[in-house]
């Protein structure tokens, strides 16, 4: 057999693919019935504001290894693509190049397309899109439209993060710790009118269901966190002299009898009318300009309190203080009611803000959690203290039980030329004026100069912003903003399962058969932004009668990012080799191989050339071996149960529950290699030919080109048509332990364990015993013991 040559071998599978249209999967005829096991296995579209990197290999093959997995395993397996091609990572690029966006893109499609290819990866090109082509942004304005109809989304004045590098608003969810998520400019606050969806109305929805969801519990954590859902109570305060009750929020109402002082945000719309009345009036407005002016996080953070004595006071609804109102900025506007009771003795801002101004402390709970000072309801632990004086506060019509959220309006409006334009006129006479459904696309204008200036550069486009207003005629004006290209994203894996469509989205019954997505890879950094938004729209497309699912991702795995030399690639980074280049050097399967064999995806891994080099001499290996196997022995021949038999068996147990089950996809590729070990010390044992053609089947999702040029040399066809292989349990039973598991000293479960599982293999699946982790109570563990063929002892303290 010749050498192992990677180009001709990869470019001619690729032909037979692409000839052959082997992973298009044709919508099947209304009515018609379908395979009853579907697989919609999807990873985040990439944005082509550059060429694709090593981390994109390992995201795609990712997705690749699932694909042919399921697809070997029975399902229907729906596996397409795409461009995230409006928004600002892509005008950014043009900008630094000097060229349009549209050409940019186009051009790096092409050339992200080619690249893709050349890797190999099954996918369904008759499905392509890119959220810029105008047959897609048509169903964007038109889901837009839908949205704006039943009052999911609206415009209001608000005060918004402003990057004032990328000249314009930033989503709270693309600000990190008060920089733009982007350029890492800081962000500042200003007051504009933008375009919001109402996702605060889902809070309760993204958080109840959750449980739906086989998600990774970090990124739920993260969700749960972002929506930062709070209960307590409403608590109104009276001020007399404005005959006037103010309401605030509180998740302490056990600590009322504590408040010493009283203070609203700054942007409180009764500031002003205090301050019409205060003495102190031109110092509160001095502050209240002050503070407007000051960012949010570094508000919220309150490092250096600062406030002012409105002159007023309000009434303690349960004992009749009155305390002082102040105005200070820690208290942020967009949270809870804008005002708040201050309890100096509990509550560590409160404290500290009473010190910087002598503000009287009042403690109302001792250290055994008890209520003192507290009239009826001291002696009373602080939760039944809560619950009474809420209850006492509701039957004398002073408050109620109340929830508060962190999670905001999500507005998603942007000052900028690449994105999706807004179908909506503004009218003198008529308002806020929808453009009608057969008027789409809103096509995005051709303009002099997009750069951003603050000013929408689209506003620049006279001709196409003056327009008659679609209700009475009258001369009318085009938003000028556009859509965020999370907007883009937030549906596009809908619009995959019918992508031609040209009278809607999407047809609902194909749509709803595909959905949800069964497997969602990407990246960790959408945890809070990306992954929401999809979520959100969701569950309002659910609402309007356009889906009948109401979570988009079924399972999501998120993969670690590929460093180098310790940096994150995130870019083309210099020095780094490109997946053309490593192509070039190493071929497509060698290059696959290798990033999955780094370790756990999900974690972060370090990339080095010399793992591919490595990967590079395997698939020669193999190549060699298979070879000789396949002219020494002839198809057919059944495998006896000797040892390497019960081997190739094992492996496919092992590889089929780490893909399935465990979502490992370094353990099978280790797996395949000890049994090409296996076989090259035993190549004339009798079942080497069955060795042979387990580990190319099984090797077939990582290394598709070399695994069909191997499997043709066995004998067969069309392996990745072929039904995965299956272990026989009658070649498993006989090499398996019972494994004894103690948690100090302590047995805490037994079960059976392949026999030859590497020592830290035997740890790890003691400790995914749910037994072993009801008595290991999350505790750390110090020391763990491994008795082979017997026993693991954790040892925790
Ligand atoms: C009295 C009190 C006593 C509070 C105590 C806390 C501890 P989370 O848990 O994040 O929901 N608060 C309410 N609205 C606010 C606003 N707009 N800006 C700044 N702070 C605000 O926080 C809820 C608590 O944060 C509320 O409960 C309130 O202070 C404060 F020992 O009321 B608390
Ligand atoms: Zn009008």
């Amino acid at each position: 057999m010749d050498r192992y040559d990677a180009h001709t071998v990869e470019t001619k599978w690729q032909r037979i693919w692409d000839e052959s249209r082997a992973f298009e999967v044709p919508n099947p005829e209304p009515g018609a019935p379908r395979n009853e096991r579907k697989s919609y296995v999807l990873e985040m579209l990439p944005y082509p504001s550059g060429t694709l990197h090593i981390g994109h290999v390992l995201v795609y093959t990712l997705g690749d290894v699932l694909a042919h997995f399921y697809r070997r395993t029975g399902s229907d397996v729906l596996r397409p693509m795409g461009y995230d091609s409006f928004g600002l990572p892509a005008e950014n690029a043009a900008l630094k190049e000097g060229e349009h966006p549209r050409d940019i893109v186009e051009r790096n499609i092409v050339s992200i397309r080619r690249t893709m290819k050349r890797l190999g990866w099954a996918i369904d090109w008759s499905r392509e899109l890119s959220t810029h082509d105008p047959e897609y942004y048509r169903w964007t304005q038109w889901l837009f439209l839908k949205f704006f109809e039943a009052g999911h989304t609206y415009r209001k004045a608000a005060l918004v993060n402003w990057c004032p590098n990328d000249q314009t608003v930033l989503a709270n969810e693309q600000v990190r710790d008060g920089h733009c998520e982007r350029c890492g400019a800081e962000v500042e606050a200003r007051k504009l009118e933008q375009w919001f969806f109402r996702i605060t109305a889902y809070a309760d929805s993204l958080l109840d269901e959750m449980k739906d969801l086989d998600w990774p519990e970090r990124v739920l954590a993260m969700q749960r966190n972002w929506i930062g859902r709070s209960e307590g109570a409403e608590v109104l305060f009276r001020v007399d002299e404005l005959d006037i009750d103010i309401p605030v929020f509180t998740t302490r109402p056990d600590t009322l009898f504590g408040a010493t002082f009283f203070v609203l945000a700054p942007e409180h719309p009764l500031v002003d009318r205090l301050a019409e009345q205060s003495p102190n009036a031109d110092e509160i407005r001095t502050y209240v300009r002050k503070a407007g002016a000051r960012p949010v996080e570094e508000r919220a953070a309150g490092t250096d309190k600062t406030g002012v004595f409105t002159g007023f006071f309000a009434t303690n609804p349960v004992n009749d203080a009155r305390i002082p109102i102040w105005v200070a900025d820690y208290v942020l506007m967009d949270y809870g009611t804008g005002a708040i009771m201050a309890v100096p003795a509990h509550d560590e801002r409160d404290g500290e803000f009473a010190e910087r101004f002598d503000l009287p402390v009042k403690v109302v709970i001792d250290d055994d959690g008890k209520l003192v000072d507290s009239a009826q309801f001291a002696g009373l632990p602080h939760d039944e203290a809560a619950k009474a004086i809420v209850e006492w506060l509701g039957s004398h019509g002073r408050g109620r039980p109340a929830v508060s959220y962190r999670l905001r309006d999500w507005g998603y409006s942007r000052q900028r030329y690449w994105g999706c334009p807004i179908p909506i006129v503004y009218c003198d006479d008529c308002g806020i004026v929808p453009v009608p459904e057969e008027e789409l696309p809103v096509i995005l204008p051709e303009v002099e100069d997009y750069k951003p200036k603050g000013i929408p550069p689209l506003a620049q486009a006279e001709d196409w912003v003056r327009v008659p207003c679609p209700q009475c005629g009258k001369e009318g004006r085009r938003e000028v903003e556009t859509m965020d290209t999370f907007v883009d994203s937030s549906w596009y894996f809908l619009r995959y399962c019918d992508p031609k469509n040209e009278d809607a989205p999407y047809d609902r019954e194909l749509a709803d058969s595909w959905m949800p997505v069964d497997h969602y890879t990407g990246g960790l950094d959408h945890s809070t932004v990306h992954l929401i938004y999809a979520r959100y729209f969701q569950k309002v497309l659910n609402e309007l009668g356009l889906s009948s699912h109401r979570e988009p991702f079924k399972r999501f795995f998120g993969n670690g990012f590929v460093t180098q030399g310790g940096a994150k690639i995130s870019k083309r980074v210099g020095g780094a080799a490109t997946p053309d280049e490593l192509v070039e050097s190493y071929g497509a399967d060698a290059t696959r191989l290798s990033i999955l064999f780094i370790g756990p995806a999900d974690q972060d891994m370090e990339w080095t050339p010399s793992g591919v080099e490595g990967m590079q001499r395997f698939l020669r290996r193999l190549w060699r071996l298979v070879g000789e196997v396949a002219d020494n022995s002839s198809a057919g021949g059944a495998p006896d149960d000797g040892a390497l038999a019960r081997r190739a068996h094992r492996t496919i147990a092992r590889a089929t529950d780490d893909l399935g089950r465990r979502q490992q996809f370094h353990t099978p590729i280790a797996a395949v290699m000890e049994l090409v070990n296996d076989l090259s010390k035993a190549p004339d044992d009798p079942a080497a030919r069955f060795a042979a053609e387990t580990t190319v089947s099984l090797i077939q999702p990582y290394a598709p080109h070399v695994a069909e040029e191997l499997w043709e040399r066995l004998g067969h066809e069309r392996l990745w048509e072929q039904p995965w292989p299956q272990a026989d349990p009658a070649f498993l039973e006989e090499d398996t332990f019972e494994l004894v598991v103690q948690v100090n000293g302590k047995v805490r479960d037994r079960f059976r364990v392949p026999a030859d599982l590497p020592e830290d293999e035997l740890v790890a699946r003691a400790k995914e015993s749910p037994k072993v982790q009801a008595h290991l109570n999350g505790g750390e563990i110090r020391q763990t013991i491994v008795v082979p063929r017997k026993l693991v002892n954790l040892v925790v303290g």
